[in-house]
């Protein structure tokens, strides 16, 4: 019987706003009494989690005077020692406060943006400050609800401004932070910028300093633009851009519903799981989901745990699918290589080009050849299901 407990080697997080998540919703009041950070950490620690994230006000509120920040940072650190949980990542929260109600480094107004980029140093020193190596940005509200509000292209250069001078910031203090930049497609406003992780990649290459700035793909994100999450998470790790991960569920089309991660589209968690365990990503499996608001703090406790079990389920599976005979015969045939086209993998030459132009194919035979996708596909369903 494998062994589905979490281990600090899984690297298994969560942000202080998922687990503090009071089930406040555009309906309905909140359903869960507010925790402490403190007392946060301590629920994580319970549940075997390894590390903790935060957006600066999950952790000091924006109304808190220089003393109360010393106090509430204090207790905080003191909570992660007595536990042993850390802080991989940290975050600024740019779109709660009405200030950003039109963004945050992409408003209309230079003064919100400059307020934005003074928020966000702050926040840095803050994550920092408790041990983050990766600093996020969901860009929330910097978007539009209507187009004759903004220029996209200004918008865009706004953001790269930003960034240039945040990377300039975090390089002159010092820090080792790299940065992960956020796609989302819409929610809370109509339409966010740069809204999916092929988006996000092509906008990285125009910074100052790329090599400081990578990817925070979003299961649900890439979901509610009906796009293959997996795919997505392979551009970005291929780009050499994973510098974290946000793990839930959710259907496609649908509002961001922020579910236990692999509670709805199993399939899909599997090859996910699979693809960032055979690739070796070696960094924070962060949970960014939140509890039914059904739920009391048990409920918590066991969405959090679900969370990590499935992922632990999902991680043998994948082990199980690279050792099936069955499973593996068939990607042998279906990766069937008789070497004849080998020299075509050292890349071009006049002469290859050549030899290639005067080849005669037997089209008719390429397209005769019948791939067992289909005993392939369900005998990873059997595995799934648990009978194989
Ligand atoms: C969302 C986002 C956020 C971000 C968080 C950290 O849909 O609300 O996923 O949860 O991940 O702000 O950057
Ligand atoms: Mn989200
Ligand atoms: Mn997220």
């Amino acid at each position: 019987m494998a062994d589905y407990t979490p281990k600090p080697d899984h690297k298994f997080t969560f942000g202080l706003w998922t687990v503090g998540n009071t089930g406040r919703d555009p309906f309905g009041d909140p359903v869960r009494h507010k925790l402490s950070p403190v007392e946060l950490v301590h629920l994580l620690a319970d549940v075997g989690a390894y590390g903790v994230n935060f957006h600066d006000d999950d952790l000091v509120p924006i109304t808190a005077t220089p003393s109360e920040r010393a106090v509430i940072v204090r207790d905080f650190k003191q909570a992660l020692s007595d536990t042993g949980l850390v802080v991989p990542m940290a975050t600024t929260n740019l779109f709660g406060d009405p200030a950003f109600k039109d963004g945050a480094f992409t408003s209309n107004d230079p003064k919100v943006r400059a307020y934005a980029l003074h928020k966000t140093m702050h926040a840095i020193d803050l994550g920092v400050e408790c041990g983050a190596k990766i600093y996020v940005f969901w860009g929330g509200r910097e978007g539009t609800e209507t187009d004759s509000s903004k220029n996209p292209s200004d918008a865009g250069k706004r953001f790269r401004d930003a960034l240039n001078f945040l990377c300039e910031y975090v390089r002159d203090q010092g820090y080792d932070l790299k940065f992960a930049l956020e796609p989302k497609p819409n929610e809370p406003r109509s339409d966010i910028y740069l809204p999916t992780v092929g988006a996000m990649l092509g906008f990285i290459a125009t910074l100052d300093h790329p090599e400081m700035v990578g990817l925070n793909p979003e299961v649900a994100h890439e979901h509610m633009a009906g796009l293959n999450f997996l795919h997505a998470v392979a551009a970005a790790w291929d780009a050499g851009k994973l510098f974290h991960i946000d793990l839930n569920d959710q259907m496609f089309g649908r509002y961001d519903q922020d579910f236990r991660f692999g509670s709805v589209m199993v399939k899909q968690a599997f090859y996910l799981v699979k693809f960032l365990e055979d690739v070796g990503y070696s960094g924070s499996r962060h949970f960014d989901a939140h509890a039914y608001r059904t739920e009391d703090y048990d409920g918590v406790k066991a969405f959090a745990r679900g969370c990590m079990r499935t992922y632990l389920i999902l991680k043998e599976k994948a082990r199980q699918f690279n050792e099936d005979k069955e499973i593996q015969a068939l990607l042998t045939e279906i990766l069937a290589d008789d070497g004849t086209y080998s020299y075509l993998s050292g890349g071009y030459s006049a002469d290859k080009a050549k030899q290639l132009k005067n080849t005669t194919f037997d089209r008719v035979a390429l397209g005769a050849r019948g791939l067992p996708y289909e005993q392939l596909d369900q005998l990873t369903i059997e595995l799934l299901l648990g009978v194989r």
